[in-house]
């Protein structure tokens, strides 16, 4: 019998008593790459450090999110959007496009 942590069950090179935090797994490991997966690749006590994009709520579903309220994430929460520019996050009319009645046919000619 091998004691528990002197193994190498997963056979990536590294025991458990030798810095391997998940030895079912032989991607994950003190020389492995931290990926977005929930997991601590690279088994330095971070989950996903450096990986996760930011995402940030979004209340009133117009597209945009208040700067103030975010989440880090692997994927898009539900209510959350990758804008942070909407300055009024209860009222889906107030956000940084205007709506499309809005008239910009002159705009280009400018300049
Ligand atoms: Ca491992
Ligand atoms: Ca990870
Ligand atoms: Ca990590
Ligand atoms: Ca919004």
């Amino acid at each position: 019998m091998i004691p528990a942590g002197e193994a190498d069950a997963d056979a990536d090179g590294f025991r458990g008593c030798g810095g391997d935090c998940d030895d079912t797994r032989a991607s994950v490991n003190p020389n492995g790459t931290e990926v977005c997966n929930g997991l601590d690749d690279d088994c330095d006590g971070s989950v996903d450090e450096g990986v996760t994009a930011r995402y940030y709520r979004d209340s009133d579903s117009d597209g945009y999110g208040l700067a103030s309220s975010f989440q880090d994430a692997c994927s898009q929460p539900t209510g959350y959007v990758v804008s942070s520019t909407d300055c009024n996050d209860t009222l889906a009319s107030v956000n940084p496009v205007p709506s499309k009645s809005a008239t910009r046919s002159t705009t280009t000619a400018t300049r």
